[in-house]
């Protein structure tokens, strides 16, 4: 893989070729999606007019206000591109497709490399990649890549990576809101993206029937030897008209609560199965604890799937949280 501290390589990548693909990741949220179009925005206002923008699932609801979200397909076009873009991740799989129809690849992102990556055949064979994992979001890194080719950043361009930056740090809450992410917030603010316009869209905008399921949810809550829960069962579901995407961030509630290490959501998808999300405050390796019942995830955000009944679920649960709470 050839390394570049620069974007100089990425650079005459775009001024030599006349066709590109650009893809996110598999569950596209706003750095993903953002990042990808700014990407497509920035190419189409240098003159390149076949710029393609793939997200192999369909782009959220609640991201829709992106602009030109409209031109994201799911289908690659038959044809070849001079070169697919990944952003926002760096392995095909995490794309989700199988691979992609380009004379050569490029990526741009700011999460951790597969361990042997730099061995494979694939990563020897990418032609430009700009892998920053000091970066808050790959849509500080399409900035930097924009700023480097000299193009100004119009309004849609700074919607869109203004989104992938307020989500990326939690609101600029997470400890990745740093002294950089901020001040480039502060350019795109003042290339015009409208702070409250986007945070209505991405923290403003709950389904009703979601709100009511966060009340019933929120209704079991308990605390315990470092931990909180919630659970939603399928009752809750049935009786609220909600889907499992309307709970989606639930596990953030159980996190809010004061001196607690981890926080769990247990999330009913069958008589006897349950999916687990998982939230450290930052001292427990939630990850660890995913993946040893069979799932994944990250240091501070995690999850699994565990079948049984609510109560053998949470108890092999607990042993495992307060156990790793424990060790810290
Ligand atoms: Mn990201």
């Amino acid at each position: 893989m050839t390394k570049t501290k620069s974007f100089s390589k990425f650079i005459s990548l775009i001024k030599q070729n006349r066709s590109f693909l650009i893809t996110g990741h598999i569950n596209p949220e706003g750095d993903s999606l953002g990042s990808s179009l700014a990407l497509a925005l920035g190419l189409k206002k240098m003159g390149k007019k076949d710029v393609c923008v793939l997200s192999k699932d369909p782009v959220p609801e609640i991201l829709k206000f992106l602009p030109s979200s409209k031109i994201v397909r799911q289908k690659p076009p038959g044809k070849e591109f001079d070169v697919v873009f990944m952003v926002d991740c760096n392995d095909v799989e995490r794309t989700g497709y199988e691979g992609f129809r380009a004379k050569k690849t490029a990526i741009i992102d700011h999460h951790v490399l597969p361990a042997n990556a730099e061995k494979s055949e694939f990563y020897k064979s990418v032609s430009a990649s700009y892998i920053d994992i000091g970066a808050a979001a790959a849509g500080v890194l399409i900035y930097k890549l924009l700023t480097a080719l000299k193009i100004s950043i119009d309004k849609n361009m700074a919607t869109n990576l203004y989104t992938a930056i307020l989500v990326d740090t939690g609101g600029f809450r997470y400890s990745n809101a740093s002294a950089e992410s901020l001040k480039i917030a502060s350019h795109l603010v003042a290339a015009g993206a409208r702070p409250w316009d986007i945070s209505k869209e991405v923290y403003e905008s709950m389904p009703f029937r979601s709100m009511k399921l966060l009340g019933l949810s929120l209704s079991t809550l308990e605390r315990k030897d470092g931990i909180a829960w919630i659970t939603t069962t399928n009752g809750m579901f049935k009786k609220t008209g909600a889907t499992a995407e309307d709970s989606e961030d639930f596990v953030d509630f159980p996190r809010k609560v004061k001196d607690i290490e981890v926080a769990v959501f247990f999330r009913q998808n069958g008589a006897k199965s349950y999916k687990l999300s998982f939230r450290s405050k930052g001292k427990v390796n939630v990850q660890k604890i995913a993946k040893s019942f069979g799932g994944g995830g990250h240091f501070a955000a995690a999850g699994c799937k565990i079948n049984g009944s609510l109560k053998e679920v949470q108890n092999k649960v607990f042993r495992a949280v307060k156990k790793a709470i424990k060790e810290t």
